[in-house]
């Protein structure tokens, strides 16, 4: 397949002013019917052809201006020569038959379990009908939807009904992506929303019957984050209905559609039985997420594909300032820095590397990617630092200003904040282009009062891109006397050269530098530090990121050494932890966080990153040795710190609350260890909601036990999908590595395994390739496993398929024999006949 560039892009030689469509819902041969109002494009001229996307269509007639044209479609979309074109308006009208029921790949209008929906972004309405499937065509949409079946919904406001059928109008241009259409039998929990200039705002969460009382949380969710954009963005919602869909069957989380956003059931539906403490985090996040992309996604929409990043990055940042103020900004931020690295580093280290900003793609489906969301935040999260939070403020009140109703790009988006700031930017856009995560080294000096820190930042080689220049970096830095007091508050040092160096005078010691505070930016920081010092700053630094970060590299120095000389676990890392693990004046939420072990896939990586060739096997001992040293270290104290935990009265999903459930889950899961799973098979009996049934499960199956406890949980909830998924995942997540594939492989077997729907898909063969040791290991099965389901999924769902094949990026860290074995598997993949665009492209770019 041909790839698409960046340096290509030229203006559409149409615009279209109105759309008008009529669907005739059936399971088999839906009628669409489209009227499109189009002229020629001026910024292009006239006399060009007119070339409609188009895919899968069944084409029944075509006509311009009420004249019959008789035009064969080719494989993606067909051309009305200019020849035929009026140079003037006119009208196009087309007619097509599709079959929903059969669309497997879930792009398009297709069926979950009964129930019609779409997904069109990123190029999916060319599956519905022949339309300029890009985002800087943008046109306003008419939509009738007639069937026989309850509900029937569609992008805007709802303007004439009958029975069995609806009329929808949304008055807001917008890129074909952002149309939906819902129907089905679904039950509305309903809200009003005022908004801040009066408008009344009906809003809807249309779930399938039955599921009307796991609502309130998303509903609660919503209200807050059209608050929120109020009084922090000045950002008013534009409708007077906004509705909120849930469905089974969906490819990724969930979908911005104007007024009618379309979600993953898993990311709605919330009880305190049924969702964990994390599952509410996230649907609040992501409800917010997707309300949020109003403005940033749909009244500023994207020029083009390479331009993703201005709207999922913007929306991104957004949504964690969001979660950062009704949560805890300080666990919020470890948190997401957790994720950046688990997902965006481990990308941006390997053969999949691209920029926040790709100058080329095949299948644009394959570009939603870490890279592209959370770098593409985190370079917001930086511009916000250099330029002050006024400034961004004023950028961000331009860029809604200048841009609203346009397809943009980022330069109109950094133009804006020159324009607000004054401030040059040239250098800052290498962020954009260019891949990688850079390399920060540091060392200091000190010297009668002043103490001078150097830097030098590397951007390292990535695939297609050799040389690369020097990163703005805005450095957060404070400094702490050995007394532990700070005696620099932070300062952002900006850093714009390869070597620079910054100095402090007036001090009486030599300090602690506490350095990139907050995760100033997305960098390595390499910087040789004694455990003494990591354990001092974990004890005094006063930011919170950086405290945690010092515990973490504590642990990771020591996991290191424990890999790779067989070291034990120390007094200075045990003694440190247990400080923290004790200390109540700390948040209970972060002191979770700080117990919680590096991650196997993480240890991998930083192994990798300093020269080591990671051994799964062993990472995966030395790290079950490390929690064992902590639970007998901290065995005396575990029940005292639970007691102090408790929560009386009802579950509140509150991140106050979470908390203590997650500190006493960390602690609960440290006591399985030395007390044979007592506490938690009691745990597991008495909990009354789902965040402690899990947790007591995990602790139990983390030991090795949990075979009764899994049982009862499969069928106190074998009706009930969503968390069914839970049940399917932990089995393997917490299988040994000589087990896991094996316990997978069972596990499709299973007669709930139903392997096309995404959600389910990923709970078994996804958990299979996120064990680290038992997809990596020696004997391959795993690799196997994972390469034959991806290979079975992608004729009927190649953006899953795809998305998944990600389990085989890091190939390039291991050794020979999982190398030889790995890129094996991916060769297998490539040479498969009927290999979808999606799967080649990445299997292709993995082999490099
Ligand atoms: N914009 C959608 C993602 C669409 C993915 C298409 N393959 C969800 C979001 O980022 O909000
Ligand atoms: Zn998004």
């Amino acid at each position: 397949a041909r790839a698409i560039h960046l340096a290509d892009y030229q203006p559409f030689s149409h615009l279209v002013d109105q759309v008008a469509l009529k669907f005739h819902l059936s399971p088999q041969a839906t009628k669409v019917q489209a009227r499109l109002e189009m002229r020629p494009n001026p910024a292009r001229g006239a006399g060009h052809d007119l070339r409609l996307d188009g895919e899968g269509l069944r084409l029944m007639s075509l006509s311009i201006d009420g004249r019959a044209l008789s035009v064969q479609p080719d494989d993606t979309g067909l051309t009305i020569p200019a020849a035929e074109l009026p140079d003037a308006p006119f009208v196009l009208e087309t007619e097509v038959e599709i079959a929903p029921e059969g669309n497997t790949a879930l792009e398009g209008l297709y069926m979950s379990r009964g129930l019609y929906c779409t997904q069109c972004e990123a190029e999916g309405f060319r599956k519905i009908t022949f339309y300029p499937d890009r985002p800087d065509v943008m046109a306003r949409f008419r939509v009738q939807v007639v069937g026989d079946l309850p509900v029937l919904l569609s992008n805007g406001n709802l303007v004439a009904e009958g029975p069995g059928w609806a009329e929808w109008d949304d008055p807001w241009p917008k890129p074909a992506y952002l149309f939906a259409l819902v129907a089905g039998d679904l039950r509305a929990h309903s809200a009003r929303f005022v908004t801040m200039s009066g408008r009344d705002v009906a809003l809807n969460i249309w779930v399938r019957p039955g599921d009307e009382g796991r609502c309130a949380y998303a509903m609660d969710s919503l209200i807050r984050s059209m608050k929120w954009d109020e009084q922090v963005y000045g950002r008013e919602y534009d409708l007077d209905v906004f509705n909120i869909v849930a469905v089974d069957d969906f490819n990724m989380g969930a979908m911005e559609n104007k007024g009618l956003n379309i979600f993953n059931s898993k990311f709605v539906l919330a009880s305190p039985e049924t969702a964990t403490d994390d599952d509410f985090a996230r649907i609040e996040a992501i409800i917010a997420h997707e309300y949020f992309h109003n403005w940033t996604g749909n009244r500023i929409t994207c020029r083009d594909w390479f331009q993703l990043c201005l709207k999922e990055g913007l929306t991104v940042y957004r949504d964690q300032q969001f979660s950062g103020d009704m949560r805890s900004h300080a666990v919020k931020r470890i948190e997401d820095v957790l994720m950046l690295r688990a997902r965006q580093f481990r990308e941006d280290q390997g053969p999949l590397a691209h920029a926040v900003r790709p100058e080329s793609y095949v299948e644009i489906n394959n570009f939603y990617t870490a890279t592209i969301y959370e770098k593409g935040a985190e370079v917001i999260g930086m511009l916000k630092r250099l330029v002050g939070d006024d400034g961004y403020a004023r950028a961000l009140d331009l860029y809604f200003e200048r841009h609203d109703g346009q397809a943009a790009t980022i330069e109109d988006w950094l133009a804006v904040f020159q324009d607000a700031t004054g401030r040059d930017l040239t250098q800052f856009k290498r962020w954009y282009s260019e891949a990688g995560t850079p390399r920060l080294r540091v060392t200091d000096d000190f010297n009668d009062g002043t103490y001078t820190l150097h830097f030098e930042q590397e951007n390292p080689v990535t695939p297609g891109q050799t040389v690369k220049g020097a990163k703005v970096l805005p450095i957060a830095v404070g400094l702490l006397n050995p007394n532990g007091a700070e005696v620099v508050p932070t300062t952002v040092l900006e850093m714009t050269e390869t070597r620079q160096s910054f100095r402090f005078d007036g001090l009486a010691a030599r300090p602690v530098p506490s350095i990139l505070r907050g995760f100033s930016a997305p960098v390595l920081l390499e910087r040789a530090v004694s455990a003494e010092e990591r354990a001092f700053l974990l004890a005094h630094d006063t930011d919170p990121f950086n405290k945690w970060e010092a515990g973490r590299a504590l642990a990771k120095d020591l996991l290191a050494r424990m890999v790779t000389t067989g070291a034990a676990p120390g007094p200075d890392w045990l003694d440190a932890l247990a400080r923290v693990a004790q200390d109540d004046s700390l948040d209970p939420a972060f002191r979770a966080l700080c117990l919680r072990l590096p991650s196997d896939d993480d240890m991998a990586q930083t192994l990798h990153a300093s020269g080591h060739v990671p051994d799964p096997a062993g990472i995966y001992a030395a790290r079950r040795r490390m929690g064992d040293a902590l639970a007998q270290r901290l065995a005396g104290v575990l029940p005292g710190l639970m007691a102090g935990l408790a929560e009386p009265g009802p579950f509140t999903p509150d991140a106050r609350a979470a908390g203590r459930r997650a500190l006493r889950l960390a602690a609960l899961s440290l006591l399985s260890r030395v007390d044979g799973g007592t506490a938690a098979r009691a745990a597991f009996a008495a909990a009354d909601n789902m965040t402690e049934e899990v947790g007591a499960l995990s602790c139990l199956l983390d030991i090795g036990a949990g075979q009764e406890e899994l049982a009862r949980f499969e069928s106190r909830w074998r009706a009930d999908r969503n968390v069914m998924d839970k049940w399917f995942a932990l089995q393997i997540g917490f299988a040994s590595p000589e087990r896991a594939a094996e316990v997978t492989r069972a596990l499709t077997e299973h007669p709930d395994f139903d392997w096309k729907n995404p959600n389910r898909f990923r709970s078994v063969i996804g958990a299979l390739s996120g064990h680290h040791a038992g997809f990596h290991h020696i004997s391959g099965a795993a690799y196997a496993l994972v390469a034959d389901w991806l290979l079975r999924l992608d004729p009927l769902n190649p953006q899953t398929a795809a998305r998944m094949s990600t389990a085989f990026e890091t190939w390039p860290r291991y050794d020979a024999d999982r190398q030889g074995m790995l890129r094996d598997v991916l060769r297998r993949m490539l040479a498969t006949k009927g290999l979808s665009r999606d799967l080649s492209e990445m299997a292709g770019r993995m082999l490099g």
